[in-house]
């Protein structure tokens, strides 16, 4: 039997940039003000001569160094195996257990997945998305690229600067001293976006169970389209609380630490909506797994930054629900993800289509 020439794909090496990309919209959120952002490019090679590309948000430079390091560790021991991701997945799970897949481990294995998965497609000839079986060509997207903490007349004015997009729906960052001072933030957002825009609120962890409760009966009554991780990113039992004495959608799933994390939160009853982040949630591979536990439960999926690589795998989703855009890998990147008509489109190109752009990167400070 012929195997296809993806089949036939060999492991060589990884090599890992870290940039630091100034941001348009400094972002303040209740647990940090992120003004520039630390991303880590990877770049798997094949002894077929074929590249998969991948990139990550590090958080931090610490961050992008040690994911660096781990994906370094990672490849070697993979080295002269077929590049089939989903074998090798559990495979560097059960080598890595000691140590503990999760934060940057959890983040290496994750993209490391991610651009086998990348090679896999290329060498097909075929946008991922596709090799997915996916047949949606766009996903709805909504904008967080700003409005974070701030005061309210500067909210304002961003609201109507992220408008210009042509995107649907904003993201805003909650988590003000006061619930007085979270609602004027919504009402100042709201008095320069067209009638009825949807309005995500994302409060990164910041509040107690009775706080959170307090809060989200008010918003409740403003109508805001998802409440995101309002407690403690792990506390399902809490979350469980909110979902059910709160009328909004309770959103969390940026902090899924793999398949099993979604799927023990959905036991839980801890949340109405999930959001994986593809770079914690273990790549394509736990990607698609999460894709399938959501969609058998019938819970909506979004995603959590990294647009370029999520638009592929929501396309894939059975339940897929909203992209999160940001522009941050524009200033890395040949092609930025394209954006029309409130949502973002599939690149119709072999893999991920991600390719850095070397003159962009010239500009940019290295980690
Ligand atoms: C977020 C997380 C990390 C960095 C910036 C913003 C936020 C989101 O939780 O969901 O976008
Ligand atoms: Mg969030």
């Amino acid at each position: 039997m012929d195997l296809s020439s993806a089949a036939r794909l060999t492991i060589r090496d990884a090599t890992c940039r870290g940039v630091r990309v100034p941001l348009t919209f400094a972002l303040g959120t209740s647990a940090a003000i992120v003004r520039q952002v630390p991303l880590l490019l990877v770049d798997l090679t094949t002894e077929e001569g074929v590249v998969g590309r991948a990139y990550l948000f590090a958080y931090t430079d610490a961050g992008a160094r040690s994911i660096a390091d781990l994906i370094g560790e990672a490849v070697a021991g993979v080295r002269g195996q077929p590049c089939a991701p989903a074998v090798l997945a559990p495979l560097l799970g059960r080598r890595w257990r000691l140590l503990g897949v999760a934060g940057p481990v959890r983040m290496a294995l994750s993209i490391l997945d991610i651009a086998m998965w990348d090679a896999v497609a290329v060498a097909a000839g075929r946008p991922l998305a596709t090799l997915l079986g996916a047949g949606r060509g766009a996903i709805p997207a909504y904008d967080s690229r700003g409005l974070g903490l701030m005061e309210a007349a500067r909210l304002a004015d961003e609201a109507e600067r992220l408008c210009a997009s042509g995107l649907g729906a904003v993201k805003l960052r909650l988590g003000y001293p006061t619930l007085a001072e979270d609602l004027a933030a919504l009402a100042a957002v709201r008095s320069r976006l067209p009638p009825g825009m949807p309005v995500m609120v994302d409060y990164n962890q910041a509040l107690t169970v009775a706080e959170a409760l307090e809060r989200g009966r008010a918003l409740d009554q403003a109508g805001v389209a998802w409440l995101e991780e309002p407690i403690r990113h792990d506390d399902y039992r809490g979350a469980a609380r909110l979902a059910a004495a709160l009328a909004v959608p309770v959103q969390i799933g940026e902090n899924f630490n793999g398949p099993a994390a979604l799927s023990d939160a959905l036991a839980a009853g801890a949340c109405d909506h999930v959001m994986p982040d593809v770079a914690r949630i273990g790549g394509v591979t736990g990607w698609m797994q999460a894709a399938g536990i959501a969609a058998a439960a019938g819970i909506e999926m979004s995603s959590h930054l990294m647009p370029e690589l999520s638009v592929h795998l929501l396309a894939a989703s059975p339940t897929a629900h909203w992209l999160e855009y940001v522009d941050w890998a524009d200033a890395v990147l040949e092609q930025p993800l394209e954006i029309r008509d409130g949502a973002a489109r599939v690149p119709d190109r072999p893999g991920l289509g991600i390719a850095w752009s070397a003159e962009k990167l010239r500009r940019l400070a290295t980690i």
